[in-house]
Order: structure tokens, then sequence, then C-alpha cells
């Protein structure tokens, strides 16, 4: 085995699970075909400027219509599990109206594809393309989108949840709230802190909402959520940098995982939000705080706090990948034994994304030397095999991502695959990280592999 020596020299558990990730807005493309609805992505690439590239998601990797040979390439690189998302406007156009059967058969068939390779199915619910017709009555800020997404957890789990292994109801919360409705850099594109704060709330609430319903339906999946975690360092040693610290790991951290296990807001936050705090109805907290299998951790940097903002990256000597995110593998055990310590409820944590983007280079033999990209994946695997010597529950680890795809606000332009995909061909091309992969899940466990 070869290509990942850091990460071959730690131990992980036989039940571990080496997978591979993507999102259905990122790779599908087929953007209003077999009935599907637009979605607040759709829409929001289409307004000047919102996507570096001038961007969208119409065509991406047209892994609506290779889905089967992509299943190939995934079961070929030695991934056991693929994680991927549904677009909830393909199985119901508006969020509301009737379910679409041609969206539900395609994750149907994409589920029985992937258990027929012998890999097992994580599903995530929400990886952001909320139906644009809900946006229209308030989006996540509207507390009915609450009931619209229990009813698309419920309808997905009715038709597929007995043959995939894991459901995951939200990915990066966070994101959504922060990224999408305060900052406004991503779908669906707002500046309001009171909203984002709102969302935040909703998000949570249906997750919880959401897990009580699926439990009901007494499906063999795991249930959990998926949240981007970093740990936030002080810049330096003052009072007001760690006093900074502890704020900004209460706003990315702890506003999601005390709901989730403790059943309240941290107070801190609460008073720095004030006014802007969300209206939080009686009975919200008790839901949300549903007892779930799983926490899904996306990571990719560490985050410093300093109270003046003086930190840069680009000074701090660290490497940097192409999106500029410091390359820090000890941030990823750091922060998985810091979650455990914290909350030992959440019975079990997965690296559901783990990745970056660098530049491809394309040698003369064809082949794409990304030797950042692997030395990327080593030493945080190995950061994994860290956290586990200490003692943390970890699950699995999921490589962020399978293809190059859209990049969100980024486009095209930024490739966070281990395999290349030539745009104007749809050309595949395993990296020689996918390979690096490969081989070192094949050395791990070779009674696995046949
Ligand atoms: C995650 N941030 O997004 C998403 O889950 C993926 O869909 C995405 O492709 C991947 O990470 C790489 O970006 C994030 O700025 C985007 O803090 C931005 C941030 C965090 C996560």
């Amino acid at each position: 085995p070869g290509g990942l020596p850091t990460a071959a020299a730690r131990q992980f558990p036989a039940d571990f699970v080496w997978a591979v990730a993507t999102s259905a807005f990122q790779i599908e493309g087929a953007a209003d075909r077999d009935g599907k609805g637009p979605s607040i992505w759709d829409t929001f690439c289409r307004q000047p400027g919102a996507i570096a590239d001038n961007s969208h998601g119409d065509i991406a990797c047209e892994h609506y219509d290779r889905w089967e040979a992509d299943l190939d390439l995934i079961q070929s690189l030695g991934a056991q599990a693929y994680r991927f998302s549904i677009s909830w406007p393909r199985v119901r156009a508006t969020g509301d109206g009737p379910w679409n059967e041609a969206g539900l058969a395609f994750y149907e068939k994409l589920v029985d594809g992937i258990n027929a390779r012998g890999m097992k199915a994580y599903v995530t619910l929400n990886h952001w393309d909320l139906p644009q017709a809900l946006q229209d009555i308030g989006g996540w800020g509207n507390r009915a989108t609450v009931d619209r997404f229990v009813e698309y957890a419920e309808a997905i789990g009715r038709r597929i949840g007995h043959k995939v292994a894991s459901i995951a109801t939200h990915n990066e919360p966070w994101v959504v709230a922060q990224l999408g409705h305060e900052v406004g850099i991503f779908a669906p594109g707002l500046k309001d802190r009171r909203l984002a704060a709102q969302v935040s709330h909703h998000l949570l609430l249906s997750h919880g909402r959401a897990v009580r319903r699926l439990r009901a339906l007494e499906l063999p999946a795991s249930l959990g959520i998926v949240l981007n975690l970093s740990p936030i360092y002080p810049a330096t040693d003052t009072p007001e940098d760690r006093a900074k610290a502890r704020l900004e790991d209460g706003k990315l951290r702890r506003w999601y995982m005390d709901p989730l296990f403790k059943g309240h807001y941290p107070q801190d936050v609460l008073d720095h939000l004030g006014d802007d705090a969300p209206q939080v109805e009686d009975g919200d907290m008790a839901d949300i705080q549903q007892p779930i299998d799983f926490v899904g951790v996306n990571y990719y940097s560490r985050g410093m706090a300093s109270a003046d903002n003086s930190f840069d990256s680009k000074t701090s000597g660290l490497p940097l990948t192409a999106m500029g995110w410091e390359v820090y593998p000890q941030g990823l055990t750091d922060l998985l034994v810091w979650l455990h310590r914290d909350y030992p409820e959440a019975k079990r944590l997965y690296v559901t994304e783990n990745g970056g983007a660098f530049p491809d280079v394309v040698g003369a033999d064809g082949r794409v030397h990304d030797a950042d990209r692997t030395s990327y994946l080593d030493t945080h695997i190995a950061a994994v095999g860290d956290a586990i010597a200490q003692g943390v529950p970890m699950g699995g680890y999921m490589v962020w991502s399978l293809l190059d795809n859209f990049e969100w606000a980024s486009g095209y332009e930024k490739r966070f695959g281990i395999v290349h995909v030539d745009y104007a061909t749809q050309k595949r091309t395993p990296k020689d990280s996918a390979l690096a992969f490969r081989d070192f899940v094949r050395g791990l466990k070779p009674a696995a592999q046949d």
C-alpha cells in the first residue's frame, strides 16, 4: 500500500467506514429535467456577480445521466460507502405540491446501485438546494418550512429509508444561516443578522422534528446531522483574543451542539445577539434535542480569533489550499477530542467531509499529479487516527469530494475532486490522490477487498 504513509501508521477499527462524498446541486446537472423544480441555488446563480466564473448547476458533472458509471468509479476506488444528497425540488418541485415520481425513482435506483455494488448509502436530505417556491414565501425564515421539511424527510424515509445506512437531516446549518442570510455570499443571498438567527433556529427545529418522524418509521438507518466545525484558537494569549475565540466557538459550535444535546442555546451567544436572538416557542428546545445516532463533522481548516481581526492566514506560515484555507491537520484531532469531551452525548462522530482544493498538474503521462492533495488526505486521516487513539468514537471518514464539481460561489474554478473532471467532455480521470486513497483502504482491509 502506497501514498498515505502517515495515515497507514495509525490504527482504525475494523468497522470504520471509508467513503467519498458529493452533493446533488454540485454534481447532478439536469436542472429542469423530469419534473424538477428550481432551487434557491438555481436562482442565486443567475444573480450577476454571485458566482466567480458566472457559472451555474444546469450541467455540472452530468451525474444525473452518468450515475451508473460514477457508482462503478466509486467502487473501483475501494470506497465502502457513498455520501450523497437528495435534491428536494427534484422529488417535490415546489416543496409543497405533488411528489415527483421520476425524482424519487432516480434516488431509489441510485441507492439500489450503491447496494448492488456492496457499498453503503449515506444520505443527506438538505445540502442547501431549497425549493425556490418555498423561498418565495420566506424560505427558512418562515416557520412553515419546518413542516414542509418534515414531510420531505418522511417521504424519503418511506421510499428508501429501509435500504440506506444513514440519513443526515442537514448539511452545515451554520453555512445556510450565516453565509446565506447574514453575509449573503451563498443562496439566498440575504444580509440580515436577525433573519439568520431565526433561520438557524428553524433549521435545528426541522432537524429534531424530522428525526422524530423518521424514528416512527423504525428504519435500520442511523439518524443524525452534519455540522461544519473548526477548533477556534486565540491568535495571541491576551484576554481579548481568548474572549473572541470563545465567542466564535459559541457561534459556530455551541450554537448548534448545545441545543442538539443539552436543550438550550448558549447564553453568551444569546447575549451577543441581543434583540436579534431567535423567537423560540414552547416545546421547540425539547423537539430539537431528539436523541440522534451520530454527528457528522466537516473539517477543512482551523479558525483563528483576534479581537482586532488582525490575524491573516497568508502570513501564518502554514501552507494554504487554493481556497486560501490553512492546512492544519492537528486542528482535526483537537476538534474531535474536544467535541467528544464536551458532548459525550453525541454517540458517534464521523468526518463527513475533508479534503482540499489544489491546482491539478497534468503530467506528460496524462495522469493528474496532485501530491499536495495526497499529502493533505494522508495527514488528516492520520489526525483522525490520533483522535481514535485518544478515545474518540469515530465511525468513518469521507473524502470531499469524489469529483471536481460546482464549488458554490467559486463556480468550477476550484477543484476538490480526487477524480478530475474535464468539463468539455465530462471525462473522469482518477487523480494520484484517488489511487493513493484506494491503495490505502485496500492495504488496511485486505479481507474486505476481493
Ligand atoms: C462545505 N466556510 O462548504 C460543503 O459542505 C461542500 O458542499 C463544499 O463543497 C465544501 O465544504 C468545500 O467548500 C463550506 O466558508 C463552504 O466556512 C464554506 C465554508 C464552510 C463550508
